[in-house]
């Protein structure tokens, strides 16, 4: 069912550090041809951090870890499905092309044996329809890999999201933060559980949890300062952009890209541009952890 890369399937072998990345950003996230660029971009900074990128997504009934040139292109044409949890299996079954959410991306990950995983920022909560809870909670729960992302998007509701977490047991770490970032903001009301001052400080921590627990991590690191939405700003356009959704009456897994999109529109580009810094950033942070990681994991079996 899964297809390793070769340079994944060696990294893994020989227990060196790697990074899982989603596709639901490429395919659904980001606009055409932002998506390519980023994509790409991502996986060269977590080489350039010393780890080896595996991003994942379905392809003709198969889970690929590692892509190639044309599995990108793929993903970035249309008809591309949204898979969480709850329809991987089925877009395996009929053999579709399917962008893994970060639910379906820690699955897979934790599958093949790869402990940490990057994005911009994991579902959650959505305002209003408390109901509409995204996979990628209770995955986060269940699945020992640790995230890397900038907190959850700000077009959730971000204290129903931080609480969820805390109820599930899923530790929130702060890199240079205090507090739980809102993606396209750097603050928020909502506190981290610890903070730390790096990504190697956060490997001590992620380290001792996935010996005691059998669930996820949050790293959480903000956006770059300099291209931060600051939070008044991105609440009128967060206002505008909901009013034309409910208008056009978009639900459940809809919702997202066409937030994000319409989010990109009103604020003429600043989010797209937020959004694409993060995720940079993100991709390099989570390879220092990783790297850092199985440098932990050398000093332990070594003694
Ligand atoms: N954040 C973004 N862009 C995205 C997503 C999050 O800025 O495309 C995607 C991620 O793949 C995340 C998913 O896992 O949206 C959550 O969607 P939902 O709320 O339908 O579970
Ligand atoms: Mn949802």
């Amino acid at each position: 069912m899964f297809v390793i890369a070769d340079e994944v399937r060696e990294a893994l072998a020989n227990e060196r550090p790697v990074v899982a990345l989603e596709s639901t950003v490429i395919a659904h996230g980001l606009p055409s041809p932002t998506n390519l660029t980023i994509a790409h971009e991502m996986e060269a900074n977590v080489r350039a951090a010393g780890a080896v990128p595996a991003t994942i997504a379905l392809f003709d009934g198969t889970i690929h870890v590692g892509l190639s040139d044309e599995q990108f292109e793929r993903l970035a044409a249309p008809g591309v499905e949204k898979v969480n949890l709850s329809n991987l299996s089925l877009v395996l079954a009929r053999q579709g092309v399917g962008a893994t959410t970060v639910a379906a991306t820690i699955w897979c990950a934790a599958k093949v044996g790869i402990d940490v995983m990057t994005t911009g920022g994991i579902g959650g909560v959505h305002h209003g329809e408390a109901w509409d809870v995204s996979s990628d909670l209770p995955a986060l729960a269940q699945t020992p890999v640790a995230v890397v992302c900038s907190g959850a998007k700000s077009i959730l509701d971000l204290r129903r999201t931080r609480e969820w977490l805390e109820t599930w047991g899923i530790p929130v770490v702060g890199v240079e933060t205090d507090v739980f970032p809102a993606f396209f903001s750097r603050l928020t009301e909502l506190p981290v559980d610890v903070r730390v001052e790096t990504p190697e400080e956060a490997a001590h921590i992620v380290g001792v949890h996935r010996t005691v627990r059998e669930s996820g991590i949050l790293v959480t690191v903000p956006v770059p300062a300099e291209h931060e939405v600051p939070v008044a700003a991105f609440n009128r356009f967060l206002a505008a952009a909901n009013a034309e959704l409910a208008a056009h009456n978009i639900r459940g897994a809809d919702v997202t890209p066409a937030l994000l999109d319409a989010l990109a529109r009103i604020s003429e580009g600043a989010t797209l541009r937020a959004n694409e810094a993060l995720l940079r950033n993100n991709a390099t942070m989570a390879a220092r952890l990783a790297v850092a990681l199985s440098q932990l994991d050398e000093e332990l079996s070594a003694r």
